[in-house]
């Protein structure tokens, strides 16, 4: 979520953690996963001797990370060992290229028609599986292992704690239940999903369990200052064009969610084309959006060729963002969701206000 997460994605992500005042609890029928959910995947995965783990389209360092990490686990184990994203094309963030593993990437087209077992990471709904949704859906088995409040348990099998800052924290706790050791190329991997969901530790999933799994993987010989450059301050000097057109167009609405106010921009495909800047690195730029102090909700449409738009929106905690989008047929965290719309952007914009505006708002004081 906040970070490049997402879109949902995603992203980085200030998560659902405690309940918030004034914001619906997670939903009731999401419980953590319990010790029979976990023996039962770690039997699957005992089982295999196959395994395809995918992230989510355009995955950013929590769905990637925890997918790669794996990856690097099972194949020290002599697992068979795939993992994929449903894009095409199909393209590792430049913010996530010092990632390990990435050797163990294929396109969707090497991915088994028939899965004997696919393990999604980071995915919130099926649809995010993007192409490679059909393979998902006739796998043996399809384990989900995520973090969003908003996932319903697509699979035959889930691991799922909306409690969990990311899925790179599910995916330590699989790990160390497989008995695979934090080496350093696999804590660089969960250190990019963690990093990126809590917005290198600063968003209110945090606690102090994160800051101690955070110090296991700096023991493990993690660099995060390399590693934090590169996923928060590193950017194309097209991005900059890209980012200076969108703030110029930015709106804010002060009476929008309940009088907290909502600022909001888009972003043509043409503008990508005119500055050479790929799709996947504008995913942060909510992150600017959202800093304005008036409004409690921050909105970035972005365009892709076929004319839809990707929404990417933000609150501060007093609005719940995830059933906003949720009323768009997306999803998310409370603090951090997305959507996709085809009707263009100023009817998309007015379906979001409406949504908001169906929202219960605390009063401000
Ligand atoms: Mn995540």
């Amino acid at each position: 979520m906040p970070g490049r997460p997402d879109h949902v994605t995603g992203t980085p992500t200030a998560v659902v953690g405690v309940p918030v005042p004034g914001l619906p609890a997670p939903r009731a029928e999401l419980r953590r996963p319990s010790e029979a959910d976990w023996q039962v995947v770690l039997d699957a995965i005992g089982a295999a001797s196959s395994v395809d783990l995918v992230a989510h389209v355009m995955p950013d360092g929590d769905a990637l990370g925890s997918a790669l990490a794996v990856g690097l686990a099972l194949r020290q184990r002599g697992v068979d060992v795939r993992v994929s994203f449903g894009d095409d094309p199909q393209v590792v963030p430049a913010s996530l290229s010092f990632l390990p593993g990435q050797e163990l990437i294929v396109p969707v087209a090497d991915v088994p028609e028939r899965p004997e077992l696919m393990i999604s990471f980071d995915v919130s709904d099926a649809r995010r599986l993007g192409l490679l949704l059909d393979k998902a859906l006739a796998a043996r088995e399809l384990v989900v292992v995520d973090h969003h409040t908003s996932n319903a348990g697509f699979g035959t099998r889930s691991l799922i704690d909306p409690l969990a800052p990311a899925t790179a924290v599910l995916v330590d706790e699989l790990l160390r239940r497989l008995g695979v050791p934090l080496d350093e190329p696999i804590a660089t991997c969960l250190y990019a999903g963690v990093a990126s969901d809590t917005g290198s530790f600063r968003y209110s999933a945090t606690t102090p369990a994160t800051h101690e799994f955070a110090s296991r993987l700096l023991a493990a010989g993690v660099r995060h200052d390399t590693i934090s450059r590169q996923l928060w301050d590193t950017q194309s000097f097209g991005f900059l064009k890209v980012l200076a057109a969108a703030l110029e167009r930015a709106e804010l609405e002060p009476a929008a969610a309940g009088g907290r106010g909502l600022v909001w921009t888009w972003v043509p495909w043409a503008d990508l084309l005119a500055h050479g800047v790929p799709p996947e690195q504008i995913e942060g730029l909510i992150d600017v959006v959202r800093k304005a102090a008036e409004a409690e909700v921050a909105l970035v449409l972005k365009e892709d060729p076929d004319g839809s738009l990707r929404g990417s929106s933000r609150a501060k905690g007093a609005v719940d963002v995830a059933a906003a989008c949720g009323a768009l047929g997306g999803g998310g965290h409370a603090y951090a969701a997305g959507f996709t719309s085809h009707l263009g952007v100023p009817a998309t914009v007015a379906a979001f206000r409406s949504a908001l505006d169906a929202l219960p708002v605390p009063p401000t004081d």
